[in-house]
């Protein structure tokens, strides 16, 4: 059973750094529901369940590189507070097209924000439940800014700063099930940002059903 596998886990994933003199130290957390747990309210054990009325809920998102599944939900259902009812619900997720290797897409939240969490939801039967990206993050002000970077370009040449990697694969199994990502900073704070960048590879290519079904994303302000 993977649920004995892997149950929650926390993932240090940024070098320790100095944030305006402070030590700060991103933290991956993500937790993992798979059976009786698995149910629309999207309950874990220490990952909080998405909320409607968070950050994200009115910021405008924007494909940069790959192809969206025509079979699925358009961006918007990462950020419409909408969670999917079943554990195979294309409608309600969106997820890059069969076949492909993922791709890029960017939030933006309308106004520099002190972000205090970037929570990321998805759901799935079996091999497209697990997270696999990056995320990246910027207040738009660098000369070098570009807004759409595609996937051949490293983002932290053109005015962002790489916060978090996701990878919640399983060792062994499918890795069907539901999973919930919380990315903080031990600080607080992940910092002052108007755009995320979302660097989304395929979980799985043993065949073309990979691309991760993800149900919501959720950006929490610092209060
Ligand atoms: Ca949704």
């Amino acid at each position: 059973m993977i649920s004995k596998i892997i149950k929650a886990g926390v993932i240090f994933v940024a070098l320790a750094s100095f944030a305006s003199g402070r030590f700060s130290d991103v933290k991956v957390t993500f937790d993992y529901n798979r059976g009786s747990t698995e149910t629309k309210e999207f309950k874990f054990k220490i990952v909080p369940s998405p909320v409607k009325d968070d950050a994200a809920a009115k910021a405008k998102l924007v494909l940069v590189d790959g192809e969206i599944d025509p079979n699925g939900a358009d961006l918007s259902a990462l950020t419409d507070g909408l969670l999917p009812a079943i554990d195979d619900e294309p409608q309600a997720n969106f997820f890059f097209n069969a076949g492909t290797n993922g791709g890029r897409f960017v939030m933006d939240l309308s106004n520099i924000i002190e972000i205090a969490q970037i929570n990321t939801y998805s759901w799935h039967s079996d091999t497209r439940g697990p997270q696999l990206f990056k995320v990246y993050a910027s207040d738009g002000t660098d000369a070098k800014f570009n807004g759409g970077p595609k996937m051949k370009i490293d983002p932290t040449t053109c005015g962002w700063k790489f916060i978090a990697s996701v990878d919640t694969r399983p060792k062994n199994g499918d890795g069907g099930g539901q999973y919930g990502v919380s990315i903080t900073d031990s600080n607080g704070s992940l910092g002052k940002y108007r755009y995320l960048l979302f660097d989304c590879v395929v979980a799985e290519t043993s065949d073309d059903f990979g691309n991760t079904f993800y149900s919501e994303i959720d950006v929490v302000a610092k209060k």
